[in-house]
C-alpha cells in the first residue's frame, strides 16, 4: 500500500534517480493543498451512509426486480451484503483519497472482487449504477452543490470554505472510476 510520498520514494528507485523536479513539486502541491483534500474527505465520511443508502435505494428504484425473488438484493440478508458492500468501497475509495494514491483501494478492495461478484451472481450493471450514484452524491458533497432539492429533509449542508476544488474533485472522480472500470 502506497501514498503520494512513498510512491515517489518507489517511482524515483525504480529509475535509481533522486526525487526532485516535478515530482518534488507535486509533493509540495500535496502539503499546501492537504486542507482541502482532509475536507472533501469528511464531506464523503460524514455523510457515507447517506450517500450509500440512497444510491442503493436508487439503483432498485431503476430496477425493482433486485428485490424480488431470483434477484441480488433479495431477501434480506442479500440487501445488507449490498448496502456493506457500497459501504466498504466508499471506505475505501476516502482511503485512497486520503493518502493520494489508489494502491490501497486496488489491493485491499478491488483485487478479484469482479471474479467475487461473477462466481456470487452480483450483477455488474446494477453495481456499476449504485457507484455511479455514490459518485455524484459524493463530489456534490465535495463540492458543497447537494441541496435540498436533492435531499428532502435528510439534506445537511457542509460547512467548509468556499475555494477551488476542481483538482481534488476530479481525483476523487477517478477513484470511482476506478472501481466501475474494475466492475465492468
Ligand atoms: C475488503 C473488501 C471486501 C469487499 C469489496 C467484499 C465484497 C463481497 N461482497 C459479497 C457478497 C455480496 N455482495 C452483494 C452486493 C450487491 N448485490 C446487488 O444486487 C447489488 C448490485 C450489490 C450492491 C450494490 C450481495 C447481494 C452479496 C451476497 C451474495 C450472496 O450471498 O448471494 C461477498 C461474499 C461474502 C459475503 O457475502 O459476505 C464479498 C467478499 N468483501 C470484502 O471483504
Amino acid at each position: 500500500m502506497l501514498d503520494a510520498f512513498s510512491r515517489a520514494v518507489v517511482t524515483a528507485d525504480a529509475s535509481t534517480s533522486c526525487i526532485g523536479g516535478d515530482s518534488l513539486n507535486k509533493l509540495k502541491g500535496f502539503i499546501s493543498e492537504g486542507n482541502k483534500r482532509l475536507d472533501a474527505v469528511n464531506a464523503i465520511s460524514s455523510n457515507a451512509s447517506c450517500i450509500v443508502s440512497d444510491a442503493v435505494a436508487g439503483m432498485i428504484c431503476e430496477n425493482t426486480g433486485l428485490i424480488q425473488a431470483g434477484g441480488n438484493c433479495y431477501p434480506n440478508r442479500r440487501m445488507a451484503a449490498c448496502l456493506r458492500d457500497g459501504e466498504i468501497v466508499l471506505r475505501y475509495i476516502t482511503y485512497a483519497l486520503l493518502s493520494g494514491d489508489s494502491s490501497v483501494l486496488d489491493d485491499r478492495c478491488l483485487n478479484g472482487l469482479k471474479e467475487t461478484y461473477i462466481a456470487l451472481g452480483v450483477p455488474a450493471g446494477s453495481t456499476v449504477r449504485a457507484v455511479q450514484i455514490m459518485k455524484a452524491a459524493s463530489l456534490a458533497h465535495i463540492n458543497s452543490t447537494n441541496s435540498q432539492a436533492q435531499a428532502g429533509n435528510r439534506y445537511k449542508k457542509n460547512e467548509m470554505i468556499q475555494g477551488d476544488c476542481s483538482a481534488i474533485t476530479s481525483e476523487a472522480a477517478s477513484y470511482f472510476d476506478r472501481v466501475i472500470s474494475a466492475l465492468s
